[in-house]
């Protein structure tokens, strides 16, 4: 048998918006591109990884099945095709849950996952678990990741989860930009910990691809781009190469 030449395809933070009446043309055009991605490009992947923050804001499967209904439709064609696709939360959508993955056929991994990808381990993550200088946002992250805290959550009427969803958006904005990037200390620890010389992640928003010493040991970190009008990109994983696909 032939070896697998086909690619893997990662992406991040397309924040897809609900698509409803009345929904701003950027949500559509974000939208529209996901479905594109899925029925054309995804189509000739192995794998397909959706690194975190895919949803702009998911408030509970039982909601976000009905708001995101044609892309999950999306995923589902996509996985049903015999591309693997599997994803990662992100700080919006990290109340992704089983019947989400049941729906569109995507399997979760963890929030660190490494796998070889371009001919050398490489580990992926959504990025914002890095970015340990904003201490009141980890904080955050710990409490809204307890199965309590998410049940509690899930008992809520839909009007007061979006509510709260809205709540933390908003919240986001007035922070300085310096504690909203990874941590040097934190990426240092994470290509230790994992023993690995390569790193994907996205998250911040500031796509670039950043080599760092750890431990005598060159290390490279790729930041996926996030989604906005005009620019649409995803990462394209060859046998032993990457490089960056725009529209
Ligand atoms: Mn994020």
């Amino acid at each position: 048998m032939s070896a697998d030449l086909r690619p893997d395809l990662l992406l991040a933070d397309l924040h897809l918006q609900v698509a409803k009446a009345g929904a701003t043309p950027e949500a559509s055009f974000l939208s529209e591109a996901f479905l594109r991605f899925c029925a054309g490009p995804a189509r000739e992947a192995r794998r397909v990884f959706l690194l975190g923050d895919i949803f702009e804001s998911w408030v509970g499967d039982d909601l976000g099945l009905a708001d995101y209904r044609q892309e999950i439709a999306a995923l589902r064609a996509l996985s049903d095709s015999g591309v693997e696709v599997l994803y990662q939360t992100g700080n919006r959508d990290f109340m992704l849950g089983r019947r989400f993955a049941q729906a569109s056929g995507a399997h979760r991994l963890p929030d660190e996952w490494v796998t070889p990808l371009a001919g050398q381990a490489t580990l992926l993550a959504h990025g914002d678990q890095y970015c340990t200088d904003d201490i009141g946002y980890q904080r955050w992250r710990r409490f809204s990741r307890l199965p309590l805290a998410q049940w509690l959550y899930l008992r809520l009427s839909p009007a007061r989860r979006r509510r709260i969803a809205g709540g933390l958006r908003e919240g986001k904005r007035d922070k300085p930009a310096s504690i909203m990037d990874v941590n040097a200390e934190a990426i240092a620890q994470a290509f230790t910990r994992h023993g690995v010389t390569r790193m994907i992640h996205g998250h911040t928003h500031r796509p670039m691809q950043h080599m760092h010493t750890v431990q005598g040991r060159a290390c490279e970190r790729i930041v996926l781009a996030d989604w906005r009008r005009g620019h649409i990109e995803w990462l394209r994983a060859n046998v032993d190469s990457w490089h960056r696909e725009i529209l």
